[in-house]
């Protein structure tokens, strides 16, 4: 291991829902100049992603991906980069190797250059064998790619800080909620598509039934969840350093839409299931996230009511 090229932050798969946000924050608590977007796509000119420096780079490629690290002088990575469960379970394969062969190029990189990594997990490492509310510890049986993949990478995450003291984070989110960047081909993506679909239409025809419950959270308490754990004391870190279960809010479909109708009067849902039905009848209600309190002091700040709020408010 050598010692870090420098102390800038690097993040991948920048340009998704999650990553147009993480930048946003991290630049302006880091400065805007100390942290570098990149994505194997380029932002597209009607975009609103934040601006500052932006590379194109596939996780894949491990040799272009050290080399860029080397010459931004990076010291972090936020490895956001993934194929989601939809789109998962339509191109399995695709799925496997980006999201475990990028994860070992940035694990590799992270090993040689002593780098510290955020590799965020998923409620889909739980399969259909979960307790209705998932323990931190418990079995890990997913039935899809994308959480088999997510399991692999918990793996690994743990595998390369205890072999060669990768200092790896991460946490298993829930669905997230948010509306600068579209959902990126994920099966909780129904819950941030009938915003748009309320406001703009009245109508949305929904992919999962209604009486479907997944653990979700709203995209400012996952920022904060991002940020808190990166800087938590290392020693406070125990074996779930690479997938804390958080806690955020969990609703069924049919309630969610029910709180959008109480704001958007005549808003109509019609529950229409698809392939996705069966990929979410496989995860759990929610999750306990005990040890993510305990040992960093995670907590979130929005409820149902109060996320439908900002999201209409901010869509409107
Ligand atoms: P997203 O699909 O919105 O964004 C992923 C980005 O990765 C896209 O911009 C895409 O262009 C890019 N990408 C794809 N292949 C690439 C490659 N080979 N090289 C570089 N970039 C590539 O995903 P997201 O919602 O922002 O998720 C980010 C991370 O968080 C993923 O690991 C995902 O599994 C995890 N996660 C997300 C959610 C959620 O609800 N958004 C929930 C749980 C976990
Ligand atoms: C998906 O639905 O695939 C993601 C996730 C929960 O990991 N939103």
């Amino acid at each position: 291991m050598t010692e870090s090229p420098g102390d800038r932050i690097l993040v991948t798969g920048a340009l998704g829902q999650i990553g147009t946000e993480l930048v946003s924050s991290l630049r302006q608590r880091h400065g805007k100049d100390n942290i570098l977007a990149t994505d194997i796509r380029s932002p597209g000119p009607e975009s609103n992603f934040p601006d500052g420096p932006f590379s194109n780079l596939s996780v894949l490629d491990g040799a272009k991906m050290e080399r860029v690290i080397l010459e931004e002088g990076i010291g972090t990575v936020f490895h956001l980069a993934a194929i989601l469960s939809a789109t998962g379970e339509k191109n399995p394969e695709l799925c496997q190797r980006v999201n475990v062969g990028g994860t070992v190029s940035v694990l590799e990189a992270a090993r040689d250059f002593d780098l510290k990594v955020f590799a965020p997990s998923s409620i889909a490492v739980f399969g259909p064998d979960s307790p209705n509310i998932a323990p931190q510890e418990g079995p890990l049986n997913p039935t899809t790619m994308y959480g088999k993949t997510k399991v692999t990478g918990e793996i690994l995450g743990l595998n390369y800080w205890k072999q060669y003291g990768v200092d790896v984070r991460g946490l298993r989110f829930p669905g997230l909620i948010s509306w600068k960047a579209p959902a990126g081909g994920g099966t909780t993506d129904y819950a941030v598509d009938i915003f748009r679909a309320a406001v703009d239409h009245g109508h949305y025809d929904c992919f999962v039934s209604e009486d479907t419950r997944l653990p979700m959270m709203y995209m400012e308490d996952a920022i904060r969840a991002t940020e808190s754990i990166m800087q938590a004391d290392p020693g406070s870190l125990g074996d779930s350093r690479v997938g804390y279960n958080i806690k955020g809010i969990s609703f069924t479909a049919g309630e969610l839409a029910d709180k959008i109708a109480e704001r958007i009067p005549g808003f109509t849902c019609d529950f229409i299931p698809d392939f996705r039905q069966k990929v979410a009848d496989s995860w759990p209600d929610d999750v306990d996230d005990e040890a993510a309190r305990n040992e960093w002091g995670w907590e979130a700040n929005y409820d149902l009511g109060r996320m439908v709020d900002e999201m209409i408010s901010n869509i409107s």
